[in-house]
């Protein structure tokens, strides 16, 4: 029913996976600001760094304005602790100040640090000591409540969100104190509120350390004051009327980023370079000791191949190191033309535009797109992707269509219920993870029966796939209407070519941003594409070197009893399922041990107990070194 006043809106997130919380907020908010809090609570449990939800739920709930109380923020008190142990002096003390008998000052600082993994908070009767909230497992939740400084960000503000809880929490005449430390391993500031007053306390655990909880300390209660007081903490609405905290110092910058990276390193993300001290051949020095390397991405050889390397030198010779600006200004030599020439004619386009790296010619091309379809682009994106592909659509402000991966019923019915004038379908051609080959046939059956424009990011199929090293296009035979090449991987040097019929490349020469605003690559580094491009040319015996020994890793693993899909691989990219985290990167170290480098591929780039070790083959890599791979590989298994 419509209301006489304001309408409000609660708003709630809430973020698991697996059936295990992640993250939840709430907001309070007028009509209009529903869809832009929805949007960014929905943006926080996916960027969440405990990992990415597979269930949000936002709910949007009417609030009877009438019914909302105004309730006054605790004054901040800054209290200077160093230690744990000052911490829960401070609090018993101050405990005791507030009438709390010493046996119970002791009960709430045990229950503080004994009990943690509650979603709510414990509720302790102050003369006896006694947890009496109804149910023990889940403790009491407050929620329904808001600030009126409406603070909000892509992450959580630790202290503001306390402060406002803690505010409605004493508000209430029965609670005498509350005592926090976070839940938030991370977090090791904590408070206690009592009295108008929320004493800040930091140091109140270790880093790390996994205690966290409540405790609301209670004035002595009749059943019926407990249950009002349950329903006002769950179910009142509260606005905490807030100034800006005085006195709160946000962290300085040095904290801050050590918070963040001690954050990254405990949710498991942090990740550590291997230092190569030669090139990528078959056997190559890794950290000082010689690999066989199984992760390389210079599928063929070339970035050593002799021609490669003489075309190089000799640009080198000509052009100097660096380019002096970008495609547009003095960027563009001889050497850039011949490469963009080379790259349409291996692939078969009109034209293709040339960009420094592959990952900023997906992220220009999306935004000119987009801009070529007045804004409305509407993507139709796979879900194993690659980044950036969705970083291109998130550049360009564009919410992707986000079909499982292949699954071309799903993609059909999207595109079905799609009122788009303007519509993409983005696609890997080789996923880079799993190895799996994009439908392109059905892709572009798709594309053509609904008017949209096929995009495939090929970055692992040229050099790779089909007879002639062209790539899932060959494979398949199938043009898309965009095919993005990329020259750092089977063509051993760097760049990505954005292949497409004239006019598109005319525009992106115009539009494109890190076309126009990005420093050309080296005149050698395109010299050495271009000798690249001529020699899987001349010589396919390259490519088939490189299906020999797809083959011959196929036919191993098999042997040995490691699942391989029917017809074994098709792509120099094999994963070996491994499923525990744990074991994948123990695997991953005694092949180390063992003299192969191949990398444990961990959750959040694939699915949480779905570790692989991923495997990368070259045509270099000899028909011995494999079968010995394998042979290490089941042993380390
Ligand atoms: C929590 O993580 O829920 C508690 C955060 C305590 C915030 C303390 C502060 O910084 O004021
Ligand atoms: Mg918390």
């Amino acid at each position: 029913m419509p209301n006489a006043t304001t309408s409000l809106y609660s708003v709630k997130m809430r973020a698991s996976r697996g059936g295990e919380h992640i993250s939840g907020a709430e907001r309070i908010c007028t009509s209009e600001h529903v869809g832009p809090i929805a949007a960014s609570l929905n943006e926080r449990a996916l960027g969440h760094p405990k990992g990415t939800p597979d269930e949000i739920h936002l709910t949007v709930r009417g609030v009877d304005p009438v019914s909302i109380g105004y309730v006054p923020a605790l004054e901040v008190e800054e209290v200077p602790c160093q230690s744990p142990e000052q911490a829960r002096d401070f609090i018993s003390t101050r405990l005791k100040e507030l009438g709390v008998a010493a046996p119970v000052a002791r009960r709430v600082d045990e229950l503080m640090h004994t009990v943690s993994g509650l979603r709510g908070a414990m509720l302790v009767d102050a003369r006896t000591g006694e947890r009496i909230e109804p149910d023990r497992e889940r403790g009491v939740r407050v929620t329904n409540l808001d600030a009126r400084s409406q603070v909000t960000g892509p992450t959580k503000n630790h202290h503001h969100e306390a402060l406002v809880l803690a505010s409605k929490v004493c508000h209430h005449p029965k609670i005498l104190a509350e005592v926090c430390i976070s839940d938030d391993p991370d977090y090791t500031t904590g408070y206690l509120a009592a009295r108008g007053t929320y004493y800040r306390i930091p140091k109140i655990k270790r880093p790390g350390e996994d205690v966290g909880t409540r405790v609301f300390v209670c004035a002595p209660m009749t059943a019926e004051e407990k249950k009002e007081l349950i329903s006002y903490l769950e179910n009142r609405v509260i606005v905490v009327d807030d100034a800006p905290a005085p006195g709160v110092a946000a962290p300085g910058f040095d904290e801050l980023c050590a918070q963040e990276n001690r954050r990254w390193r405990e949710a498991d993300l942090e990740r550590t370079q291997r230092v190569f001290g030669t090139a990528q051949e078959a056997t190559a020095t890794v950290d000082g000791a010689e690999r066989v390397l199984l992760s390389s991405s210079n599928y063929l050889g070339l970035s050593q191949h002799p021609e490669v390397v003489a075309a190089a030198t000799g640009a080198l010779r000509q052009f100097g190191t660096g380019s002096g600006g970008s495609r547009l200004t003095t960027g563009t030599t001889t050497w850039h033309a011949r490469v963009e020439e080379a790259f349409a004619s291996f692939t078969g386009y009109e034209d293709a535009v040339f960009f420094a790296t592959g990952y900023q010619a997906n992220l220009s091309t999306i935004q000119a797109l987009n801009r070529l379809a007045g804004g409305n682009l509407e993507v139709f994106s796979d879900q194993l992707n690659h980044a950036s592909l969705i970083d291109g659509c998130r550049i360009a402000g564009l919410h992707a269509r986000v079909y499982p991966h292949r699954d071309m019923a799903v993609l059909d019915k999207l595109l079905s219920v799609s009122r788009s004038e303007h519509k993409l379908i983005i696609s890997d051609g080789v996923f880079s993870m799993d190895g799996t080959v994009a439908p392109l046939p059905s892709l572009r059956r798709l594309a053509d029966a609904y008017g949209a424009w096929l995009y495939i990011d090929d970055a692992h199929g040229v050099g790779t796939l089909g007879a002639r090293g062209r790539g899932t296009i060959e494979r398949f035979g199938v043009r898309p209407d965009i095919l993005m090449a990329t020259a750092s991987k089977a063509l051993g040097a760097e760049g990505g070519a954005v292949c497409t019929n004239a006019e598109f490349a005319h525009l992106l020469r115009n539009q494109a941003r890190s076309y126009v605003f990005s420093t050309a690559t080296s005149a050698a580094n395109c010299a050495a594409v271009c000798a690249a491009l001529g020699v899987i040319d001349r010589e396919p015996v390259v490519v088939d070197k490189l299906h020999a020994n797809i083959e011959r890793l196929s036919r191993l693993l098999q042997e040995a009893g490691i699942p391989v899909p029917d017809g074994g691989w098709e792509t120099p990219i094999v994963p070996i399922p491994i499923g525990d985290e744990a074991h994948a990167l123990r695997v991953s170290e005694r092949l180390q041990d063992a003299g192969f480098h191949v990398p444990a591929i961990r959750y959040p780039t694939v699915p949480r107990g779905k570790a692989i070790l991923r495997v990368t083959l070259m045509s270099t890599i000899t028909g011995d070194q494999l079968a010995r791979f394998v042979e290490a590989l089941a042993t380390a298994m």
